[in-house]
């Protein structure tokens, strides 16, 4: 009698490691391609894969930046996603691994990886509800074709030869359902990517027709305006890479100039919607303006000079026709930041605050708001200077707040007359002797005319200025002291084009700005 029929129980069937371990890698790739080809189709930044990268930045401890930046410069955050990449294939071959025989343990981490997409993509800065498809679309992805591919695998594992669909061999089929989850995942991936890149591409684009474009050039900068050759100190332009960077934004927005327009409306005679084309149709100028934050500590860096390319914002207001009481121009960026700026102020004959496009001779990095923002000579950034702006509303003071100061920082925001030793740097040593005391002043749109010097508080020193290009822009100075061994403090104060005296009274940079003479302490031996 033949028992084995009846007794033995056919093994239950398992996958082959290199198998199991495919099924889950082709898994966890679908995944990524699908969440990047959704991402790039609907909003770029709401790829999963990316969302993770940011929060991993935004999440890792500082000190743990700043050893990326050290260690990799620019070029740290394609290094985080490489890395990013490498523990993803780890853990996908752990998982497979994990499911030579159920799918299961391969779903509960594809699971998990999806989960951790989808809460990235909704605590990213600018999220909106149609942003979870993507993550949505690659968890979908992800655990549809781990199961599937689990099941013909098992199935092949079981009887390589036995028809499988469509009377393939079983093996067969498992290939040829592999080949096509491989090249799909790598092709939707790239597709995403590629339409990912529209801002990228809008922005060489840009950066050519700025240059074709018929600009009011400003003169050439004088020779001498900085001293950056002689003494390495701070450059008088400051390339676009260094310009400082403050926003709300954890993921820069990702915009086409194709695609944007502004709207200016509110109390206007006339509404106006104003595309790219409409400001190339507008005498563009070029103009040299030196920005600064308010959150600027007195020595601090949040202070950077660009030649920028842009419309006269006043005309396109003066086109709208501000009605009475207008007092305040609300600006809105498409990430939803505003920034209140006294009408007056860019109406001011000669005040020069321009929509603008181009940044030092390329159309404006996105971090500096591409495809359009706006620059006001002599206001502090966060009442004037906004990036990816796409709406400018006339209404009063009294009607609405703005970002900052709805969070207490004052109205207004008239920059303050300041100056910043460069020179000698903080706690260095220097010889005995002459010593050599550099830095910069700025007091837009009044400008500088003056810049003294005094060490151990003796008397006050006229320091040497730079060529002067203008009231809107930043002035270099230097001038020597002379100093015998031990520990010494230089100070310095500007004076602005008006002939007033910085004033010395120390202020916190909230809620307007910070005052007060710079100090700076060496040693000479
Ligand atoms: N959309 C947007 N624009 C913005 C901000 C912001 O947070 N969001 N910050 C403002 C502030 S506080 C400053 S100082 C300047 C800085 O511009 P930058 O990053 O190009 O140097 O941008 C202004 N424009
Ligand atoms: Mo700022």
């Amino acid at each position: 009698m033949d028992v084995s029929h009846t007794l033995a129980r056919p093994a239950a069937p398992v996958l082959s490691r290199p198998v199991a371990a495919a099924v889950a890698v082709l898994a966890v790739g679908a995944a990524l391609g699908v969440g990047q080809l959704a991402a790039g189709l609907l909003s770029p930044t709401s790829s999963p894969y990316l969302a993770v990268g940011d929060a991993v930045v935004r999440l890792a401890p500082p000190p743990v930046v700043e050893f990326a930046k050290s260690a990799f410069g620019t070029a740290d955050k394609p290094v985080l996603l490489a890395g990013m990449a490498v523990v993803l294939l780890l853990v996908a071959v752990a998982a497979g691994l994990a499911s030579r025989r159920s799918s299961v343990p391969a779903q509960v981490v594809i699971g998990v990886l999806g989960l951790a997409g989808i809460v990235a993509v909704v605590l990213g800065p600018a999220f909106a509800p149609a942003d979870l498809v993507a993550p949505l679309a690659a968890a979908a992805a992800g655990l549809w074709v781990v199961r599937t591919l689990h099941r013909l695998a098992l199935a092949a594992a079981v009887a390589p030869a036995a028809p499988g669909v469509r009377g393939l061999p079983r093996r067969t089929v498992l290939i040829g359902a592999s080949a096509a989850v491989g090249v799909g995942a790598l092709a939707a991936g790239g597709v995403g990517v590629a339409l990912g890149r529209g801002t990228v591409d809008s922005r060489t684009r840009l950066t050519q027709r700025l240059a074709a474009a018929t600009v009011v050039r400003e003169a050439p900068l004088p020779p001498g305006t900085d001293f950056a050759a002689e003494l390495g100190t701070t450059r008088f332009v400051t390339p676009n890479p260094e310009f400082y960077r403050i926003d709300t934004a954890l993921r820069v927005p990702q915009l086409r100039a194709e695609d944007w327009s502004l709207r200016v409306h509110g109390r206007v005679a006339r509404e106006l919607t104003l595309t790219v084309d409409d400001l190339f149709a507008r005498p563009l100028v070029e103009r040299t303006i030196t920005m600064t934050c308010v959150s600027n500590e007195v020595g601090g860096d949040l202070v950077s000079t660009a030649r920028f390319v842009g419309v006269e914002l006043a005309d396109v207001l003066r086109e709208a026709g501000p009605l009475p009481g207008a007092d305040q121009i609300l600006s809105t960026s498409t990430d939803g930041w505003t920034a209140g700026t006294p009408t007056g102020v860019v109406l001011e004959p000669g005040r020069g605050a321009l929509l603008a496009l181009g940044m030092n001779g390329e159309a404006l990095p996105a971090e500096h708001g591409f495809p359009v923002r706006m620059v006001v000579p002599g206001l502090y950034g966060y009442v004037s200077a906004t990036k990816w702006v796409t709406d400018l509303e006339l209404t009063s003071f009294a009607d609405r707040g703005s970002y900052w100061v709805r969070r207490g920082w004052g109205e207004r925001g008239p920059i303050k007359t300041e100056c910043r030793i460069d020179l000698p740097r903080g706690f260095s040593q220097v010889p005995a002797g002459r010593v050599t005391v550099a830095g910069i002043a700025w007091s837009q749109p009044r400008g500088i005319s003056r810049v003294e010097i005094s060490v151990d508080g003796g008397p006050w020193t006229e320091a040497q200025l730079a060529a002067e290009v203008g009231g809107n822009t930043w002035r270099m100075w230097r001038g020597t002291v002379e100093v015998g061994p031990g520990s010494h403090t230089v100070r310095a104060r500007a004076t602005d084009g008006l002939g007033d005296l910085q004033t010395e009274q120390r202020a916190d940079v909230l809620p307007d700005g910070a005052t007060g003479w710079p100090a700076m302490i060496f040693s000479a031996a």
